[in-house]
């Protein structure tokens, strides 16, 4: 049968040390903080070392002195103000001496038979001005396989006793309370009294039934038959219940649920901090589908009230061609025959009449579409900067300094670089300079498409010029020289000829220009949302690539709380 429980024992204790490193691992990925990465490392260290008693308790409540008790010598120092100033373990030793361990432990050897099997240590006291004292006993904490928590009667279960108690609890320690110095009360009715309290406040406040033992440790050695209760040692039951009935098994169980306690607060700790993370993360997601949808939105908006800007620049071709009906109405007719015998002044009337102020009108509508585009692409990388100001923010209102440090750094760091080519685009962007080079471009490709040399003169001159070129025919067809060798009834076909190759000319030039305009626009509406998407894809990466990160680190994490979960059920049923 032992064999068997060794051989159990020994499977979980490999399967301890395997969750341990498994632990590390996780939290060495997670940033976890040093201290904690250390602490999980002595973990696995001390699997291989004695069962660990540790005696806590505010200061003056008579640890010390319990020690002695149990030891029958007076080993270790005792009095009436904060006295152990470090911890002190006792372990077994031919004989009894003292030394300074580098860890600033010092480490007692004594004979008694009992400590081939506990080791025990003596704490610096609690709750006293010395808060060092107190820092020393709760980083020792972790290591003790049982607690044996001591608080005296003239004090019982302080407010500090309480919050030292709940830390001990974190590590998932069991815990024995004894109430001390019960030779100072005066009845059995105080006895009872303060028993019920500390029992009532230890379940109230931390939910815990604890194992209560009444002593008096001054009275240990006191022959007790005689007296009443209550002033009796009651030293035997404690001393029974440490030395004694603290078998082996019960010694391995604790023993071995030291270091699953401490990899469950680390666990639990770690989650809540990737929870955290997850949660940034999901804020990012989501704006960064905002800035998506925000950017197809915005093409969409873009192509809709292109179709609307370029209908006023067609519309100031459209009232031309109006204008050219009703100017060969008028003059195409046998009572202005006399006029079209001048070629030069029909053809100065049609400049007037027709043309008209078309040059400068085109040029102002145009000038309004790439204003327009110019403004629209400023309007979006302003609306990026304060997207990325937004997450930067709700970054800083969340977490102060909990997160780990390259997670925020990184997140910061792509944050800002939108940021930045945000405020670079914005502070760099010359209106005026977009705005010519837009209409150059447009002007280009229209004179490409329409085989005419251009020079500086505007895109209004431009169409002018064009128009000119090949308006000489359409002037020419209603000129009297040529209505008069062609027979004077052919005015009214004339007319008809002239406007409806007018109308032609007109339309062609309408459909060049409009496609040099589409062309140019769709040009620069494409540049700008590659630009601002290029601008965020380095975060939109960082937020993918950490997301996988934290998936995979998450079911890491809930693996580890059910193997925890699986071996402290196996511990149990040792
Ligand atoms: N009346 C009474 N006094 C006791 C009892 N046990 C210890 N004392 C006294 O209480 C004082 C403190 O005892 P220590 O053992 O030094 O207390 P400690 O908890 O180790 O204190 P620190 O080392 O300062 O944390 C000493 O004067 C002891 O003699 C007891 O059962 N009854
Ligand atoms: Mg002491």
């Amino acid at each position: 049968m032992p064999r068997l429980l060794s051989e159990q024992a020994e499977k979980i204790i490999t399967a301890e040390r395997l969750l341990l490193l498994r632990l590390h691992t996780l939290l060495a990925g997670l940033e976890g903080e040093a201290a904690d990465l250390q602490r999980v490392q002595d973990s696995m260290a001390q699997l291989d070392q004695l069962f660990l008693l540790v005696v806590v308790g505010e200061f003056n409540s008579g640890k010390s002195a319990l020690i002695n008790a149990l030891l029958g010598e007076p080993v270790l120092q005792e009095g009436v103000t904060p006295t152990t100033a470090s911890v002190h373990l006792l372990r077994y030793g031919n004989k009894q001496q003292q030394e300074q361990g580098k860890d600033n432990i010092v480490y007692v050897s004594y004979p008694a038979e009992w400590l081939h099997h506990i080791n025990i240590v003596d704490t610096p006291g609690t709750n006293a001005v010395l808060r060092r004292h107190q820092k020393i006993t709760e980083q020792f904490v972790p290591r003790s396989d049982l607690v044996l928590f001591i608080t005296s009667v003239d004090r019982p279960f302080t407010e500090s006793e309480r919050q030292f108690l709940s830390l001990i609890r974190e590590w998932g320690k069991k815990v024995i309370l004894v109430l001390n110095k019960i030779d100072l009360l005066r009845d059995e009715t105080e006895l009872d009294e303060v028993i019920t309290f500390v029992r009532r406040e230890a379940q109230r406040t931390l939910g815990l039934e604890l194992e209560v033992f009444p002593v008096s440790v001054r009275m240990a050695h006191v022959e007790e038959v005689d007296l009443p209760p209550w002033q009796q040692g009651r030293f035997q039951a404690l001393r029974d219940h440490l030395l004694r009935r603290l078998d082996e098994r019960q010694r391995l169980q604790l023993k071995l649920s030291t270091p699953l306690g401490v990899g469950r607060r680390f666990l639990d700790k770690y989650a809540v901090l990737l929870q955290e993370q997850q949660a940034l993360l999901r804020s990012d997601q989501v704006a960064l589908q905002e800035i998506d949808q925000h950017l197809t939105a915005y093409e969409v908006e873009m192509r809709r009230d292109f179709v609307y800007h370029l209908s006023h620049v067609q519309k100031v071709l459209y009232q031309m061609a109006d204008r050219g009906d009703r100017f060969f109405d008028e003059y195409v007719r046998l009572t202005r025959f006399i006029d079209l015998l001048n070629s030069e002044k029909v053809r100065g009337a049609f400049q007037r009449e027709v043309m008209a102020d078309m040059a400068a009108q085109v040029d102002r509508q145009v000038s309004d579409l790439i204003d327009w585009l110019v403004e629209k692409d400023y309007q979006q990388w302003q609306a990026i900067m304060s997207f990325t100001n937004e997450q930067v923010n709700r970054y800083q209102d969340r977490v102060i300094g909990s997160l780990p440090e390259r997670f925020t750094m990184n997140r910061r760091q792509l944050l800002d670089s939108i940021g930045e080519a945000a405020r670079r685009s914005i502070e760099a962007y010359d209106k005026d300079a977009e705005a010519r080079k837009l209409a150059d471009a447009i002007q280009m490709s229209l004179a490409q498409t329409a085989l005419v040399e251009v020079g500086a003169i505007g895109l209004g001159a431009l169409l002018v010029k064009i128009l000119v070129a090949t308006l000489a025919d359409v002037t020419g067809i209603v000129a009297a020289s040529v209505l008069a060798t062609a027979g004077l009834y052919l005015i009214p076909a004339r007319r008809r000829k002239a406007k409806r190759e007018l109308h032609q000319q007109i339309s062609q030039l309408e459909e060049e220009l409009s496609q040099a305009l589409q062309d140019a626009f769709e040009r620069e509406l494409s540049n700008s949302l590659q630009r601002i998407r290029s601008a965020v894809t380095p975060y939109e990466l960082f937020v993918k690539q950490e997301t996988k990160r934290l998936q995979t680190q998450g079911k890491e994490l809930s693996a580890l709380q059910e193997e925890t979960q699986s071996l402290e059920e196996k511990v149990h049923a040792l």
